[in-house]
């Protein structure tokens, strides 16, 4: 892949430990081409090795408006079967890589942007926020991750619903459906995402190791075999020099406490 030819479908900048990736093609509504899933690809490979935790945003008014549909047309079955298991690839090295994401979500979420979203692991919504899965309108069926990852968020009664009506959820109902963990302000998503990426950048990278590998394979896991991995992954992290001395630190209160919430 000719890696000028797709850097302009993001944006890429690092602040402090956190990447920030913006999808760049608001005149297509973010529309993921081939070329621009690599794009993806480059810069969270490139965020794995500079940054601790990184922020995925869209540019424009929306973030993202799913697959491309116009390239999608010409496509043959072999084609599209080879595109869709990219997506599950470069989608998987953000759910499963090295560091956590967070998506800042405004406008279109829908189709491939909200799998996008779905493969982060804390997703922001501003008040314009709307979430779609219009596939069935299309003749298609979802092919970046969404019948596990975004059902798994939703629930696959909500996912059918979606997919089978063309139903669009509000920031709200996404709220309430488990599609974002946080609404904000309009215009406010990628700046509450960057201060939760902040946080998330401060943790000890083997705690976030644990929540990004171990929490969803034991979701998947029989009771008791997700008990056992638990233990094996408490011990491995708690034992750790670097807990050790983050353990000492709150012991002899050189560490921050806990922002309690006020009550009125
Ligand atoms: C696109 C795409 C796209 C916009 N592929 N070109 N996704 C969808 O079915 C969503 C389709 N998009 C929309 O419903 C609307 O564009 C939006 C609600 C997101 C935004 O509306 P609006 O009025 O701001 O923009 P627009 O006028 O509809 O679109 C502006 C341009 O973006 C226009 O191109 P232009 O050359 O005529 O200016 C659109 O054609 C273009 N555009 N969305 C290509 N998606 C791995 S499987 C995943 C399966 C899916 O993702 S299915 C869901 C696809």
């Amino acid at each position: 892949m000719d890696k000028a030819a797709n850097e302009s479908f993001v944006t890429y900048e690092l602040d402090g430990d956190v990447a920030l990736i913006g999808l760049n093609r608001p005149a297509k509504r973010n529309a993921i081409s081939d070329v621009f899933v690599e794009a993806i690809a480059d810069a969270v490979q490139r965020a794995e090795g500079e940054a601790k935790a990184g922020v995925i945003y869209g540019h424009g008014d929306h973030f993202c408006a799913g697959l491309d549909l116009a390239e999608h047309v010409k496509k043959t079955p072999i084609e599209g079967v080879r595109g869709s298991r990219r997506w599950h690839a470069v989608f998987g090295t953000i759910e499963h890589g090295a560091i956590p994401w967070v998506a800042a979500l405004h406008g279109a979420v829908v189709g491939g942007g909200l799998e996008l979203a779905s493969s982060t692991h804390i997703r922001v919504a501003d008040k314009t926020a709307f979430f779609a899965l219009p596939e069935g309108q299309r003749v298609i069926f979802v092919g970046g991750g969404g019948s596990v990852r975004a059902a798994r968020l939703m629930g696959v009664a909500r996912m059918t619903d979606m997919m089978l009506t063309g139903r669009v959820a509000s920031a709200e109902e996404g709220e309430r459906w488990n599609l974002c963990q946080y609404i904000v302000e309009p215009g406010e998503a990628k700046a509450k995402a960057l201060e939760l990426a902040r946080n998330a950048a401060g943790n000890a990278e083997l705690s976030n190791y644990a929540v990004l590998h171990a929490l969803p394979r034991i979701q998947d896991m029989a009771k008791e075999d997700g008990l056992f991995v638990e233990s094996l992954m408490a011990s491995f992290t708690a034992t750790s020099p670097e807990a050790e001395e983050r353990l000492r630190a709150f012991l002899e209160k050189r560490a921050k406490r806990l922002n309690i919430p006020k009550k009125d």
